[in-house]
């Protein structure tokens, strides 16, 4: 299975989503993120993916892991991930645009939720919420509809 990341900017009123360009879940909103490299620490491909993404630098003993979730999808097991999600609200230079995402802020009362995974609306809620966010989500073979899904409560 795909091990990914998964990783939001925040502040007290506000997270940084970015709208992807291309690639998987492309035209979604998002957190930067993506494939961990072999041998690679988990925290370290989270930490290379928001400078590569977003082009900001999260101080690793500032990253905090807040969980992990499973995605399966039917019928297309080559696209299974497991995907560990993470915050920081210390990070250093500005958010920008990059070849493969563009940085916006958003109030946390005011998330596209709409213009997100499907599964965002379940579990964004709890991150901001300072809960541990734990489960799996079922899809269809193409992501458009969640078919079953568990969340730790
Ligand atoms: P590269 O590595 O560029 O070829 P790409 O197709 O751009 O791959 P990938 O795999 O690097 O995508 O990253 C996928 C990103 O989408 C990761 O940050 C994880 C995230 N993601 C995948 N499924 C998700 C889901 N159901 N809900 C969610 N994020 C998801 O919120």
């Amino acid at each position: 299975m795909r091990i990914v990341t998964l990783c939001f900017l925040l502040t007290g009123t506000h997270i940084c989503l970015a709208k992807k360009k291309i690639g998987f879940g492309e035209g979604k909103y998002n957190g930067a993120g993506g494939k961990v490299e072999q041998g690679e620490e988990i925290d370290d491909a989270a930490i290379r993916e928001v400078e590569e993404e977003i082009g900001v630098r999260i101080p690793k003993e500032k990253l905090e892991k807040v969980g992990v979730l499973t995605f399966y999808f039917d019928k297309a097991s080559d696209i299974n991930q497991c995907m560990h999600i993470y915050k920081s609200s210390v990070w250093e230079g500005d958010p920008c645009e990059s070849d493969e995402m563009c940085p916006e802020w958003f109030h946390q009362n005011d998330i596209p939720l709409d213009n997100m995974w499907l599964d965002d609306k379940y579990w964004i809620p709890k991150m901001l919420n300072n809960e541990w966010v734990e489960g799996s989500f079922y899809f269809n073979v193409d992501g458009s509809e969640i078919l079953k899904y568990e969340l730790l409560s």
